[in-house]
């Protein structure tokens, strides 16, 4: 069922390919682009070593257990069938509308907002009408509240941007046939109430809100002018009239790319400008801009390098007022970059390979965000739509999935336990046989279904999930062989954060995680109509199954409120036949299933990390180990809205792999230590230019971003001036002048569309706190009959003709698709 996937790719581009810099590709010019990087092989960009985890080693013997391990004896929850019937609350809408977005507004509110649209294309008119419900108790009960909106048709591409923190503020862009301007419903108080404003333009985007103050707003209109309202949308201005990309910094400061031209397509001529005060003035920060992107306190611009059409990364920290450059390759007009991740100690950055390869190299920086390190080689980044399966894998620290494009072009998903250092094959999950992939039928490897298999078509209805609340715990799709399989993949889980698997269920699911962890559910992904939901009470090992209705529904997808504490659960689908079609929503309250509260002998201690507890550094990772308090497996009660996650930080002892080697030292193969590279020529010549004094003060060695070890023995070694070196280099050698002024004479040619945009990491935090939690399903019922046609080639997925495009999903729902 395609409806499932399209679901999947809302939620997956939200997080992965919204967050990219992304690159459309322009297959003219040469293809004869020689890598003139002023790193590329250079020993300046040293690896970060580490040496290989114990649990690879062929011999390695594996203390790990599970918490609570015996798999087989699967206890009864009791009489839970009673229970939760009891707690079982069913919604129809007699609604024909195509679509529903829900959107939770508040935290721990219960109010759910649910829009949905109808729309049919009649004699070039758009001709649409919107439904708009209201619950106030997690999805229980919804009382139409249509009228709030007059009946108007709201663009639900915009979807329902719901307010920062918990203002409780919602706005709806409405569509109505006017020339000049449109109309939004604004609300302030969780959408009981709504009052409209018009506004004088036509928004290009999805009304923004500054993340910390919801009152004040920022859009681009469709002809590229920034508005701001500081009234929550009752007075309007305009801030600039050319403005190409937006963003939202800290303490109320906004950034954004003007041209000098009346339109945007004249990329790596943009200026990025910053406002502080709304607008009132504003500092020009740099030029030659080709796009920008934040990333935790990283600021990062892409500039031309006045030489063929080459353009390189500058990064700033101090909100633009001073750059350095990353010392990244520079690429040229096919190539692009792309922030995997941030924060604000560093970031993972891609940079795709030259030629049509669909990989590159991921870099990890230091904490300055200058000096990168080869994190890993052949990572899978497609240019075409920007699909790539990095993910931060969210509830153990320092642990990220991802996969490459093996030599023989099979996809395979590799794992960093330590923030990028070393990457390794997901180990196989001892309750599954290798597949047909694998050339040993003894020894193969898990591979995790990302936003590649989703872009792919694959049957593959949600992306891996991971919750910071529920330590340890990763649910994803993946298949078991020597790499990534085509057919049905089915949902493995992890409670140690990625070490240790086991097949959870068997074929495509939708799930999600409830109490912190302490609950998941799951609805199997089907053709067919569904009436059973099954939940675990011990992190998947054991799952019961629970018949919700007797009146099955095709199942389109499962909702809670985002965050990962709630115990309501609803399960979201139709019933009826192609001409009398209702929209149906059962909430399933949990909290009757776990009886009691949890107390202090319901938790264990869990060292994270940890593969040999007779090792004193077990458990070490970046510095230091974390000891958690976690749910133990056979208990069954409720951790609970207020559940915080308890951890006991320790220090470990400090040693050379504790530390990357700074610019101009390397590390040679096989050892630790940073030696001096003995010339600096030809390398990293705007480092030497521009670099602060400070920053060039250097013993070789720099802490891993993030890093906190202490004592531990160390090289004692002077600190060098580098300055002193970088001069005689530059010696002879014409060099652009400094910063901005920089007199370059390109005819730049590029007619490519690129977004530098902000990391994963940070959309998801615009999504869920700055953005709200907005939009999370869109449904298509009129899609999904064109779809029920074609469920049989389920297992050949790649024969599937879906009509719909995922990336026209991921364009409509993105605040990053302006520039397209
Ligand atoms: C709906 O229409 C009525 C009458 O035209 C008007 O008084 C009211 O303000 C409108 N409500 C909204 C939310 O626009
Ligand atoms: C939000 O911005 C408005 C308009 O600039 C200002 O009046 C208000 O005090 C701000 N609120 C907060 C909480 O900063
Ligand atoms: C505007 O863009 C066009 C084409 O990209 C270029 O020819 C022209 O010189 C630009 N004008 C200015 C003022 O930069
Ligand atoms: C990964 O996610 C965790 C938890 O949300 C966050 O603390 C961390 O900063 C993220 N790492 C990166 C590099 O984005
Ligand atoms: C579930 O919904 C009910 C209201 O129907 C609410 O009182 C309760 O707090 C919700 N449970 C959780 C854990 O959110
Ligand atoms: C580094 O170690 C690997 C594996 O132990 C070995 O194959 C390789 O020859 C070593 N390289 C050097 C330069 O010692
Ligand atoms: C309103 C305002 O201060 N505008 C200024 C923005 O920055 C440009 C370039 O620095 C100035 O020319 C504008 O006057």
């Amino acid at each position: 069922m395609g409806l499932l996937l399209r679901v999947i790719l809302l939620l997956s581009a939200v997080t992965f390919t919204a967050g990219l810099d992304f690159q459309q590709e322009s297959r003219s010019g040469s293809s004869a682009f020689l890598r003139r990087s002023r790193i590329g092989s250079d020993p300046a960009l040293n690896r970060v070593r580490r040496s290989v985890p114990a649990w690879l080693a062929p011999s390695a013997h594996h203390l790990r257990s599970r918490r609570s391990a015996d798999q087989d004896s699967c206890k009864a929850v009791g009489d839970f069938e009673s229970k939760l019937a009891d707690n079982t609350h069913s919604c129809t809408f007699n609604d024909l509308s195509g679509s529903v977005s829900l959107a939770w507004v508040g935290d721990g509110t219960g109010v759910i907002l649910a829009l949905t649209t109808f729309q049919v294309p009649f004699f070039m008119i758009k001709f649409g009408q919107s439904k708009l419900y209201r619950s106030e108790d997690y999805g229980k009960s919804f009382k139409d509240v249509t009228t709030l909106i007059n009946s108007t048709f709201i663009r639900s591409e915009f979807g329902i941007a719901i307010g920062p923190e918990n203002s409780g503020k919602v706005i709806l862009t409405a569509e109505v046939s006017r020339s000049l301007g449109s109309r939004l419903f604004v609300s302030e108080d969780f959408g009981e109430n709504f009052v409209h404003r018009d506004l004088l333009f036509n928004p290009l985007t999805q009304i923004s809100y500054n993340p910390e103050n919801s009152s004040v707003l920022a859009v681009l209109s469709s002809n590229n002018e920034l508005w701001l309202s500081e009234d929550f949308a009752q007075t309007w201005k305009i801030i600039y009239h050319t403005v190409c990309l937006m963003k939202w910094g800290r303490r109320n400061t906004m950034f954004y790319t003007i041209s000098h031209n009346t339109s945007c397509n004249d990329r790596g001529s943009l200026e990025l400008w910053r406002t502080s005060d709304y607008g009132h003035s504003n500092v020009s920060l740099t030029s030659k801009v080709y796009s920008f992107g934040l990333g935790g306190r990283f600021l990062f611009a892409s500039v031309m390098t006045g030489m063929d059409n080459l353009r390189e990364i500058k990064v700033s920290v101090d909100q633009g007022d001073s750059w350095n450059f990353a010392q990244l390759p520079p690429v040229d007009h096919e190539r692009f970059y792309s922030i995997l991740a941030a924060n604000d100690e560093m970031v993972f950055m891609h940079v795709d390979e030259p030629g049509d390869t669909s990989c590159g190299v991921v870099y990890v920086s230091d904490d300055r965000g200058i000096v990168y390190s080869v994190s890993l080689e052949r990572h899978l980044y497609t240019a075409t739509g920007g699909d790539t399966d990095f993910t931060n894998v969210t509830s153990l620290r320092g642990v990220f999935i991802t996969s490459v494009l093996a030599k023989d072009g099979s996809v395979q998903s590799v794992v960093s336990f330590d923030q990028g250092g070393e990457w390794v094959p997901l180990r196989k999950p001892p309750n599954s046989k290798c597949d047909a992939t694998s050339k040993d039928s003894a020894e193969c490897s898990l591979h995790i279904h990302a936003a590649y298999s989703t872009a792919m078509r694959l049957n593959v209805p949600m992306l891996p999930l991971t919750e910071p609340n529920a330590v340890g715990l990763i649910i994803a799709h993946g298949s078991v062989g020597d790499a990534i399989s085509v057919t049905t993949p089915d949902v493995y889980v992890s409670d140690d954060g990625g070490y240790s698997w086991i097949k959870a269920l068997t074929g495509p699911h939708h799930y999600a995680i409830l109490d912190s962890g302490g609950l998941l559910v799951a609805v199997e992904h089907s053709a067919q109509t569904v009436d059973k939901i099954k939940f675990s009470t011990d992190e998947g090992q054991c799952w019961h199954v629970y018949t919700f209705t007797n009146e099955p529904i095709y199942f389109t997808g499962l909702a809670s409120e985002p965050g990962a504490r709630s115990m309501n659960v609803s399960i979201w689908g139709y019933k009826g036949s192609a001409l009398s079609q209702s929209w149906v929503s059962i909430t399933i309250d949990f909290r009757d299933l776990l009886t009691r509260d949890c107390g202090d002998n319901d938790y264990v201690q869990w060292l994270a990390h940890s593969d040999d507890i007779s090792d004193p550094a077990d458990g070490c990772i970046l510095g230091y180990k974390e000891k958690f308090l976690r749910l133990r497996k056979d208990s069954v009660c409720y951790n609970g809205r207020d559940y915080e996650v308890t951890t006991q930080p320790t220090p470990c002892l400090c040693t050379l792999d504790d530390f990357l080697c700074d610019f101009g030292y390397y590390r040679q193969e096989n050892s630790s230590e940073c030696v001096e590279q003995p010339d600096l020529k030809g390398t990293v010549l705007e480092y030497c230019l521009h670099g602060r004094e400070e920053q060039l003060r250097t013993n070789g060695y720099r802490k891993i971003p993030g890093d906190k070890c202490e004592g531990g023995t160390m090289p004692q070694r002077e600190e060098v001036d580098l300055s002193k070196r970088c001069v005689s280099d530059l010696l002879g050698r014409d060099q652009p002048e400094e910063g901005s002024s920089r007199t370059v004479l390109v005819v730049i040619t590029v007619i490519v569309v690129m977004l530098l945009s902000v990391a994963a990491g940070v959309i998801f935090v615009k999504k869920y706190v700055c953005g709200g939690r907005f939009l999370v399903h869109r449904y298509s019922v009129l899609q999904q009959h064109a779809e029920d046609n074609t469920a049989d080639a389920m297992d050949d997925p790649l024969e599937t003709n879906h009509s719909h495009n995922g990336k026209i999903e991921f364009h409509d729902d993105s605040d990053e698709d302006l520039l397209e």
